[in-house]
Parts: structure tokens; sequence; C-alpha cells
């Protein structure tokens, strides 16, 4: 509560500073997501896969002078992968081609610290080719992560490093069919193998990596992929790896404070009402422990109602949700984890396949010309509905049938136009009156709400605080199946 007073004050004052009065045509500028941002905002749900050298040697962050020969998934099945993926309602798999030990999964024309010195396939194997092939084969979109930081490489620390990264780089970008996310992790420089010298190497995160022209090379070579990192640009981190995005979360943010690998994690949890460009907000989390499988791990598997909540906090409060399934040392996935994300996706279809008010005619306290309330109930996240003016509060009713309870609410702001509801409250007419069941500050591409079970014979939402006119897309309620009401 005190957070939301404190948000509602912050945002009074900011808007007082900044002259502007929120609810008025004097807001500013509307910032809006590019079209790739959008679809991919679209996408809800993406997975990681850590699998590298620290499989085999059950660490999380090697030093870098791990032997190749160490390497050797035998049952490797990156079609498990993406299978199980596809099933849990996972869109797209991000592969951690090089990590921070500089090993990498695919035969580089530049280092001898590859697949290609493994046992794996007598050195002929190249698990980014298998991967990405898995992913084109599932329907899966396939995302690259290549650690800038690498404890292996001999220059890291100098120019000719970011020189030999460039070049990776391009040779993932370039020979592995469509690519459409790439990871750029923060952590950056300390102790490592360095090609034998063992020492700490820091580096300046403001002016090690070319970055400039790092992004060049992404877009270039893929035009359609979009680039993630703390500072962006298309995607930033959540602030923390625990998959929870802020109660309150603006797609919109300043880039001029952000640094690779130095970001303020508070600033990137909320986003900023008056943030200049868009962002996706992404969640990354894994069910595991750990980013990478260890046998010690397997009591900490997320269980489903674990993941569903995290589903809730990250998907429910605007941003996408990145789920890590590390692969075992024989390359595959381990059964609980499959088990466990089969059983989230279930109670998942179970909770949103039927909206109570699909279709409902809905009224609203102002429309803007043409615009018809009963969009938000039309089952089209394409259409939306829009006040006819930025006055506040503005408010849609909706019939209900009071024999049905429901415990689950979706609100859906037609982001292509920007996001700019700021407060919101829902009541229902019962016996005794409107009784107010839920709030919330931001909406964005999508909130969901978690609430007792209740019914009434009418609802009404109220958007109390807009930047501009608000708009909706889509408003849908829904009963979560018995016994997974808990989560
Ligand atoms: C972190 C890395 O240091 C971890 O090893 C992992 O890859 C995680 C997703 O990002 O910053």
């Amino acid at each position: 509560m005190m957070k939301k007073i404190l948000f509602a004050t912050t945002l009074m004052l900011a808007c007082t500073l900044q002259g502007i009065v929120v609810g008025q045509t004097t807001a500013p500028a509307r910032v809006l997501p590019s079209a790739k941002q959008l679809a991919y905002q679209e996408l809800e749900m993406v997975g990681f896969v850590h699998f590298n050298m620290n499989t085999f040697t059950d660490k999380e962050w090697g030093y870098g002078d791990e032997s190749p020969t160490l390497f050797n998934p035998v049952k490797l099945d990156c079609e498990q992968w993406a299978k199980a993926a596809r099933e849990a309602g996972l869109k797209e798999l991000i592969l951690t081609a090089k990590h921070h030990d500089g090993f990498c999964l695919w035969p580089s024309a530049y280092t001898e610290h590859s697949v290609k010195f493994s046992p794996y396939k007598n050195g002929k194997g190249d698990i980014v080719k298998e991967f990405t092939e898995a992913c084109a084969k599932y329907g899966l979109k396939a995302g690259l992560y290549l650690s800038p930081w690498d404890r292996n490489h001999a220059d890291y620390g100098k120019a000719a490093y970011t020189e030999y990264y460039k070049k990776q780089l391009t040779e993932l970008l370039s020979n592995y069919g469509k690519i459409t996310e790439v990871w750029f992790d923060g952590a950056n420089g300390g102790d490592g193998y360095y090609g034998g010298a063992r020492e700490v190497r820091k580096i300046d995160k403001l002016s090690y990596y070319p970055w400039k022209e790092i992004r060049e090379i992404v877009y270039r070579l893929q035009a359609e992929a979009l680039i993630f990192s703390d500072a962006g640009p298309d995607i930033h981190w959540i602030g923390n790896e625990r998959g929870i995005a802020g109660e309150t979360f603006w797609s919109t943010i300043d880039p001029s404070g952000l640094v690779v690998g130095d970001s303020d994690s508070d600033y990137l949890n909320t986003g900023d009402y008056f943030g200049t460009k868009w962002m996706v907000g992404q969640c990354d989390v894994s069910i595991r422990k750990g980013w990478f499988f260890h046998n010690t791990d397997d009591e900490t598997v997320k269980t489903p109602a674990q993941l569903v909540d995290l589903y809730y906090k990250s998907v429910g409060r605007n941003a996408v949700f990145l789920l890590n399934i590390p692969p075992n040392r024989d390359g595959l996935f381990a059964d609980k984890d499959v088990a466990n994300l089969k059983k989230f996706r279930q109670i998942l279809d179970n909770t949103f396949k039927n909206n109570l008010i699909a279709g409902a005619k809905v009224t609203a306290s102002s429309s803007a010309a043409g615009s018809d309330p009963s969009r938000v109930t039309d089952h089209r996240p394409d259409t939306y509905w829009k006040a006819g003016s930025a006055d506040q509060p503005v408010s849609l009713e909706i019939p209900l049938d009071a024999t049905k309870k429901f415990d689950r609410i979706l609100l859906q702001e037609p982001v292509s136009e920007g996001q700019h509801i700021a407060s919101f409250d829902i009541q229902i007419l019962r016996a005794k009156g409107w009784q107010t069941i839920a709030a919330g500050t931001s909406i964005g591409y999508k909130r969901l709400l978690r609430i007792t079970p209740i019914t009434g014979s009418r609802l009404r939402l109220n958007i109390r605080q807009s930047r501009e006119a608000p708009a909706l897309s889509e408003i849908g309620l829904f009963k979560a199946a018995e016994g997974d009401i808990n989560f």
C-alpha cells in the first residue's frame, strides 16, 4: 500500500515538475514499440537453455581453463528440448553458445576452445546447428547468448578481444539461419585463466565493448533480431534473476542512464512513466536453483504452482517471462523439469480457456467517435475501445452472470498505441451496492489480477489516471480450476 501511495505521489509531483497534467493532452510525445518489439511482447513466454562446459564441471561460472575433452553429451537431443518447450507454450529458446568460460558450442574458426576439440561426435559436432534446426522443426524462434566476458581468451581486456568477439558474433549470425534474439549478459571482468595468465582483469564498462558496432553487426546480419541486455536497446533485464517484474511496470524507459552490466536494477524493475524509449521488460529465472544443471539441484525444481505464480508476476505485469531449463550431462531436459512444465501449461490452459464475459455488451462513460466499448470483450486483441476524452475517471460497465464466480481478471491496453493507464480499480455490484474488489497501477500489454472467488450482477472498471484518453483491447474474467486456485 505504501508503495502505491508513494507511486501516486511521485507521479503527481513529477507531473507538476515537468509541467504535465496527467490526463490532459499536454502529455509528452507518445512513445511506441517497434513492430518487432510488439511481436516479441506477444510471445509472452520464452525459454533459456543454459548448457555448456559448466554442465560437465558442475560449476555455474567456469574459470576458462577447463579442457574441451570434458565435454561429451552422449545422448544430446535438441529436439527433446524443443518439443518440451513447445508443449509448455514457450515461443523461443535462447542457447548459451558461449558462457563466461569461453567454451564454444559451435566449431568457431577463431578458437580451439570449442566442441571441435571435444569428444562430442569426435569433434565433428555443432550444437548451435542442432539447436537452431530443432527450433525450426518445432516452430520455435531461436536466440543465442554470447557472453561478452571470456575467461579463457588470452586477449580479454585488450582491444584484440573485442575484435574476436565481433568475429564470433558474425559467425553465429551468418551460419545458422534466422536468429531472433541476441542476449548480452552483464557479467564482466574478474579473475580467469586468460590464456594461462591466471590473473584478475578489470574492464571499463563504459568504454571497453564497442556496443555501437556490436549492435550494428546484429541488425545488419539479422534485421529482425531483438537485442537484450540490461541496457536494451530492444529488451531490457527486469533487474532481478527471480523472474519478477515490478507491481508497476512501464515499457518506457530513459536509456541515457543505462549501461550494460551496470544499470540500476530498481529502475529496470519498474520502467519509467516518463521514459522516452520503448523497451520490453524480460523476467529471467531458472526452473532450478542454478542456471546450469547440477544433480544436487533436483529438489529445487520449481513446482507447477511456483511457475504459475511467476507467470502472473511477469506476463501478468506487462513483461515477458524467460524461463531457463538446463539440460543434464546427457544433453537432455530432466524428466522432473518436463513433467512440471507440462502441468504448468495445463493449469494456465484450464484457467484461461473460458472468459466469462466473452461477447458481453459493454457500456462506457465516454467513447471516442465510432469506438465501441464492446470491443474489449470481442476476444480480438487487435481491436480496441478508446475513451472520448482524457477526462478521468472513465468507467466501463459490463453485465455479469451472477451465478458464476471468478477469481482472475485480465486487462490489456493496445500497446501499439503506447502505454498510458497509471491507476485503475474494479468494482462489482452486489446486494449492498458497489464493492471494490481489485485495484492497480500500470496495465500495458497485459495485467492479470488474482482475487478470492466472487461474483455480482455488474462489473465496473474505473480508470483513474491515464496520460491520454485511455484505451483497452481486452477485459477478461476467469475462474481457476478447483485445486489450482491457490496459485
Ligand atoms: C548472469 C550470468 O552470470 C549467469 O551465469 C547466467 O547466465 C544469467 C542468465 O546471467 O548474469
